[in-house]
């Protein structure tokens, strides 16, 4: 007997679960422009499905969704996920070129664009023949191809949709897709279930920051990003807690007046992010109404960690996850803080340590790659049949991080797997001597890597970005190295940067310091 697939849709699980159990009053999002509550939210939400449908949108199919954080994107989200279509939310940070990349790629009909991106939208479009519908969230249409017909978000999301039922999707249903070019490589989209989404809240949210409905949750990460949209979406939305979305790039200046005004109780951010809070002259109190900071994204220094709860009297807790997994897989705990490392398997996943011919290392203190299993591993990557193998293995996923298990159980990045340099034959983790460089005061932010020298052999170079005001010493800083780590870790050159290139998500390219620094 085949045993039926069980239903289940994460935009009800989301919204229409708190309204039937009552909670429809509280409220659910603040943003700049408007407060809604659960019932306001799942009824706007239900519209915005219907206007979808009336478009042309039918399950399964991609929406991609280009737009600041705010009431809009998140029912863009919810809508298409009710009407059992995928949204692809993406980055506001690419060009239209860029935008058009995964536009094609997704082969998304609709696309959805905050007013800001309308330019970028335009190029996009031109790009991929098969998008007939843009979705325009205020500002004007004009740029846009005569081609596509254009519909105002206003139209889309106010006509009452008196009867709309949400399509009946499976656990295992397609519910959302993120792309990911990690630091180097074609951007490829992860596809997650709608079950997925259930998992990282029951895992990560309920045992890690034991999120509840008295909490407001505030992250700098954007909702575009795996890591944004469980901090502002997917956690908040499955405890009846609140949201506060942010439209605006973040800066700390913005961020420390958001929390003075709307009291987080759970704060998420990046490394660079805690660097710039912490390089800023914001109050000591700023972040008095935070019962917990995460980081994520990079591993944290622990100078950072440290300065962090000095000034501003809060542990943050580190965590790693990635787009392929939907969210934190391994963290530390609250109360159980041990900087430098990123902590333990968040209940529900297992990690593993493998050598480069993918044998399990058991022993502690040996370097290998992180692999990890668990209830919100993608599916694999839309269209990318090697890629998908190099990556999912069986249950298991292959992070490309590279990581070791300390004797306490916990585990510590040592950078990206293939991001590891040799010094005079030696493994160097470019992450420690970041550390280091991190550790003096003239250096905001630091990226290690190898550079041939004259001879063509690798030596570690780092790149820094200096401190407001406070000028670069080369020959300073190298000793300040050699003082703190073993002598042959030491970078040989210090290259001073404006800024270090980052990904969409924060992340240090460090390919494109390597080409820069080589040439
Ligand atoms: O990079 C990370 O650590 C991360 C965390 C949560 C969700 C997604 C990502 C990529």
């Amino acid at each position: 007997m085949t045993v039926p697939p069980s239903a289940f849709n994460a935009a009800e699980y989301l919204l229409d679960r708190h309204v039937r159990e009552g909670r429809g009053d509280r409220v659910a999002v603040v943003s700049e422009r408007r407060t809604l509550t659960y019932a306001e939210l799942a009824a706007e939400a239900a519209r915005v499905a219907a206007g979808f449908a009336r478009i042309g949108v039918v399950p399964e199919q991609r929406v991609m969704l280009c737009m600041v954080d705010d009431v809009e994107l998140l029912t863009g989200i919810l809508g298409a996920m009710y009407l059992g279509a995928v949204p692809v939310p993406v980055s506001t940070m690419v060009t239209g070129l860029e935008l058009g990349k995964v536009l094609t790629d997704s082969r998304a009909r609709v696309l959805c664009v905050s007013g800001e991106f309308a330019g970028q939208a335009a190029r996009a479009v031109e790009l991929a023949p098969e998008v007939t519908d843009v979705v325009l969230d205020r500002g004007k249409a004009t740029e846009l191809p005569a081609r596509v017909t254009t519909h105002c978000w206003t139209g889309l999301s106010t006509v009452e949709a008196p009867g709309f039922t949400p399509y009946q999707t499976w656990e295992d249903s397609p519910a959302l897709w993120l792309y990911t070019s990690g630091t180097t490589g074609q951007p490829k989209g992860a596809m997650h279930r709608h079950g997925s989404i259930r998992a990282v809240c029951e895992t990560y949210a309920r045992h890690v920051l034991a999120a509840s409905e008295d909490d407001r949750f505030l992250s700098v990460p954007k909702l575009f990003f795996a890591y944004g949209l469980g901090n502002s979406a997917f956690f908040p939305l499955s405890v009846g807690a609140t949201t506060l979305l942010e439209p605006q790039r973040p800066t700390p200046a913005l961020i420390a007046a958001r929390v003075r005004t709307d009291r987080p109780s759970l704060f998420f951010g990046v490394p660079t992010f805690y660097a710039l809070l912490l390089n800023s002259d914001i109050p000591a109190d700023t972040f008095a109404s935070v019962r917990l900071a995460v980081s994520a994204g990079e591993p944290l220094p622990p100078v950072l960690l440290k300065r962090f709860k000095d000034r501003f009297g809060v542990e943050i807790l580190d965590g790693i996850g990635s787009t392929e997994a939907l969210h934190i897989f391994l963290s530390n705990q609250p109360g159980q803080v041990r900087a430098g490392s990123t902590g333990v398997p968040v209940p529900g996943y297992r990690v593993q340590i493998r050598d480069e011919a993918g044998a399990v290392v058991e022993a502690p203190g040996q370097p290998g790659e992180l692999y990890v299993s668990g209830p919100s591993i993608a599916t694999g990557y839309w269209a990318r049949y090697e890629t998908t193998k190099q990556v999912f293995s069986g249950e298991w996923l292959r992070t490309g991080d590279s990581y070791l298990r300390n004797e306490d159980g916990t585990y510590s990045c040592l950078g990206r797997f293939n991001d590891m340099l040799k010094s005079g034959g030696i493994w160097v983790s470019p992450a420690e001597v970041e550390e280091r460089l991190l550790e003096h005061p003239s250096v905001a932010e630091a990226a290690v890597v190898a550079v041939p020298d004259a001879d063509g052999i690798d030596k570690p170079v780092a790149c820094v970005v200096g401190v407001s005001a406070r000028a670069i010493d080369a020959e300073e800083l190298i000793e300040f190295c050699r003082s703190g780590l073993a002598s042959f870790k030491r970078p040989r050159g210090v290259i001073e940067l404006a800024e270090l290139p980052k990904t969409a998500t924060g992340k240090i390219r460090r390919n494109i310091i390597r080409e820069m620094v080589r040439d």
